[in-house]
């Protein structure tokens, strides 16, 4: 069952039912400013820091769900609607919701009234403009109420959502001719306040909650809106809201339009507040005038238009596949740009206040960002370098306001170091900007210890080689990729949480899946040090890794595939041995994407098991069989249900590991197969099984052993955005790039038999063109540049060329 549709001219997708089975959401903003907006309206907005600077408030666990939101009330009389559905539920004559690339937007039509409502943040703005056009259908003229409304955070989601007895006396707003201002804790000093306001004059104003909705009111029907009238109220301690009433006249066919904008407002450090108790609104009336008139919001719409437009030229594809050319061409990438921006921090199903910026998530959300914005990511690399310690080791998490490490959490996660390299070595082949390894970046964000990123990687792979266990494989810390492998938990006391509290260290427990992302990192900074010319640190890199490599095959393989771990009383994970828990997917796809055993042969041997026994038809499970039982020597995992989450579910994130390592052994019907089955366009038919977001990833889909199966859970914000488009646009498409050019690999499945693709790569357009005719799928027959055969398939990047055009023949 589908409730909407694909829109690829518009690159929309449409959303027809507002009832879908969970709300279906978009990201409005790209810098400073965002707003997660749901297809019935619900979402919330902040300004940097989800955690610290929230504008608007949310309630997570609210029944009914997603009822909070910008929301527009249209009362016309007899019947109170809303353009987006919620929170009236009023059934709509015409309800689309066009969730589009960093806008929003919703074409409603009730009785004969149509209103349309754009929700963006424009480029470079610290706002979020709600552009509503209203129009009469009617033969008559019409009278209508408009009512605006949002509700107010208090800054501090944390404290906004606990400390009542404090925050219930601290409300204050402000409200001058339309315009509505939040200016709670501005008492101390601080240097911002919230603003919402119209582009017309009003009727009526309310900021105080309580009257807005009347004893015991409801948002689905607001006091105010259901006496058609407004209270003029000015928030003085509890619950801040702004809302705005306009009375409107539209005759036959008249429209009349209105600019609702929500900001965010600084002043200069030196001009704080302009004296007690007034704020400066300055800043704030800058930003409205940009926002007065229909000219303008076009033209920001315009801009953000041709923004996207050129960020998603960077690479594209032409196929007769037309699900896979939608993913790739527009919303693989679209999400690749909000993991980057948001890492783990705000969702539907993040709250915001918890995991801030992940360490090794925000590493990878970069490999499927680096080609869009270079720039940016060459900034991130650096914030998140500075959050690494003297010895290596890094914070798991840091606040995206601070830019600091979270001393909760701390540090121990023992791949963590070496997302580092991964996230360097990436921006290196992407750009070729080798000054980036010169810039000094501090450990510990601490001023006075700071040294070359260089050498922060250098720390990372050092960490590495100096914690190994007995097998000589690394120690695996509190976890590894797999959060929820915890091997050394078992003398924690119960209550004590798996990963915030307790040892972190064991001297015993190993990671196979570590040992293989060392020898894939450890190479990569083997040879970032071969180009510098560092010829001793390259050796021992490439030493360290042939060691690993080594261990790895004698140590973590286990007859048909790769150990998972070896647990702190040194009893094997993810052996035949093991009852549950036989096999796990992360060392099959990590070792062998790292080329592990690809020439003993082990690779076809455990990529074949992962097919025998994770397969399902909607992905590849996380491990076999799953834990019945909680087990104190394996942690987190065994605490789910099994099919859930670590305990075999779907992870989506690891899917394309394996996908890649098919490519790898140029199997690419099936590296093909794993793409298709977890790919968000190819089961947009199944939206009641699968219930999120058809237009992206997931963090997890419920595994065989879940009697939901097929279910998805935590759309949006997971690496398999990144991961997957690494796969897709360089494994399976195969354009790749590399430290000194762009190598051509594609791995097709026998029904690809045509392609093109264009690549922005280091300011040069190559327009590459793709024969499969055989069916053959991998392996270059020919490659013609400019019309010359080249020997090999790589075209070594040459400065100052516009072009190219490559003809490909597998
Ligand atoms: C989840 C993991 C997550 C971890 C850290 C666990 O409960 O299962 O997927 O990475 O928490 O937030
Ligand atoms: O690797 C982690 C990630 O950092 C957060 N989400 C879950 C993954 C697997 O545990």
């Amino acid at each position: 069952m589908k409730y909407g549709y694909f829109n690829d001219a518009q690159k929309e997708y449409i959303i027809t039912n507002p009832m879908t089975p969970k709300p279906w959401i978009n990201y409005l903003g790209n810098e400073d400013f965002f707003s997660l907006i749901s297809n019935t309206c619900g979402g919330y907005s902040f300004y940097k820091d989800a955690k610290l600077l929230r504008l608007t408030r949310y309630r997570y666990n609210n029944v009914p769900a997603d009822t909070n939101g910008r929301y527009y009330f249209i009362n016309d009389g007899d019947t109170i609607w809303n353009p987006g559905w919620q929170p009236t539920q009023t059934p709509l004559d015409l309800y689309e919701c066009h969730h589009g690339l960093g806008y929003s937007y919703f074409n409603s039509i009730k009785d004969k009234i149509e209103v349309n409502l754009t929700a963006f943040v424009p480029l470079h703005e610290s706002c979020e403009i709600n552009y509503l056009k209203l129009k009469n259908l009617d033969v008559s003229s019409r009278k209508l109420t408009l009512t605006s409304y949002v509700e107010f955070c208090f800054w501090n989601a944390v404290d906004d959502s606990t400390n009542f007895q404090r925050n219930l006396s601290l409300g204050e707003a402000e409200v001058i001719g339309s315009e509505i201002y939040h200016k709670t804790e501005y008492r101390e000093r601080r240097n911002h306040y919230a603003y919402y306001s119209v582009n017309h004059p009003i009727n009526g104003y309310d900021t105080d909650q309580d009257a807005f909705l009347g004893p015991y009111g409801r948002i689905g029907a607001p006091k105010a809106v259901t006496e058609n009238t407004s209270y003029n109220t000015l928030a003085s301690g509890g619950t801040v809201i702004g809302s705005h009433r306009i009375e409107i006249c539209l005759e036959p066919g008249e429209e009349k339009t209105f600019i609702f904008v929500l900001g965010y407002a600084e002043n200069p450090e030196n001009e704080k507040w302009e004296a007690p108790g007034i704020i400066n609104k300055t800043p704030a009336r800058d930003t409205l005038s940009r926002f007065q008139t229909d000219e303008q919001v076009k033209e920001a719409l315009r801009s953000l238009a041709n923004y996207w437009d050129e960020l998603l030229s960077k690479y594209t594809v032409q196929c007769s596949d037309e699900k896979m050319s939608r993913m790739v061409n527009i919303w693989n990438q679209y999400q690749c740009m909000v993991t980057f921006n948001m890492s783990r921090s705000a969702s539907y199903f993040e709250s915001g206040t918890g995991r801030g910026m992940g360490f090794r998530d925000s590493c990878q959300d970069l490999l499927g960002f680096v080609h869009l914005i270079p720039e940016r990511a060459r900034q991130r690399i650096l914030d998140i370098a500075a959050t690494q310690m003297e010895d290596g080791s890094t914070y798991h998490q840091y606040q995206p306001l601070t830019k600091r490490g979270n001393l909760d959490i701390g540090s121990g996660f023992n791949d963590d170091p070496l997302w580092l390299i991964a996230a360097t070595a990436s921006y290196l082949k992407e750009t070729g900007d080798y000054s980036i390894l010169k810039e000094q970046v501090e450990f510990d964000n601490n001023p006075s210890k700071a040294d070359t990123l260089l050498e922060h990687l250098k720390r990372s792979f050092d960490y590495t080689i100096s914690h190994l266990g007995p097998h000589g494989l690394p120690l695996i810390g509190r976890a590894d990729w797999n959060d929820c492998l915890n091997l050394n938990c078992f003398s924690k006391e119960p209550g004590e949480s798996f990963q915030t509290t307790g040892p972190s260290e064991g001297p015993v427990a190993e990671s196979v899946f570590i040992a293989g992302m060392f020898v894939k990192y450890a190479r990569e900074y083997g040879k970032i040090n071969e180009l510098l010319g560092n010829r001793y640190e390259s050796h021992r890199a490439y030493d360290a890794a042939n060691l690993m490599y080594d261990s790895i095959l004698k140590d973590g393989w286990d007859g048909e595939w790769f150990l998972r771990a070896y647990d702190a009383f040194g009893n094997k994970v993810g052996s035949h041995e093991n009852e549950e828990g036989k096999i796990f997917i992360e060392p099959q796809g990590f070792c062998v994407l790292a080329e592990v055993g690809i020439k003993e042969g082990y690779a076809e041997s455990c990529l074949d098991s992962v097919e025998k026994m994770l397969d399902t038809k909607y992905g590849i499970m996380l491990q076999q069989p799953a834990y019945q039982t909680y087990h104190l020597s394996l942690g987190e995992i065994s605490s789910y249900p099994p099919g859930y989450k670590e305990n075999a579910g779907i992870f989506c994130h690891n899917n394309p590991w394996v996908s890649i390592a098919e490519t790898l052994i140029g199997r690419g019907n099936r590296a093909f197969e794993i793409y298709r089955r977890t790919c968000p366009a190819y089961i947009e038919n199944i939206s009641e099984i699968h219930r999120t977001e058809p237009y992206v990833y997931s963090q997890m889909i419920a595994g065989a052993d879940a009697p939901k199966h097929g279910e998805a859970k935590n759309s949006w914000l997971t690496g398999t955005a990144a991961w997957t488009f690494v796969n897709v646009s360089q494994y399976i498409l195969g354009i790749q790039p590399d430290y000194d050019g762009l190598v051509i690999d594609p791995c097709l499945p026998d029904e690809i038999t045509e392609l093109d693709i264009t690549r922005h790569y280091r300011g040069t357009i190559y327009h590459i063109h793709v024969k499969n005719p055989h069916g053959r799928g991998k392996g270059i027959k020919e490659m013609l540049v400019n019309g010359h055969r080249i020997t090999g398939n790589k075209i070594a990047y040459v400065e100052n060329i516009l072009d190219y055009e490559i003809e490909v023949i597998i």
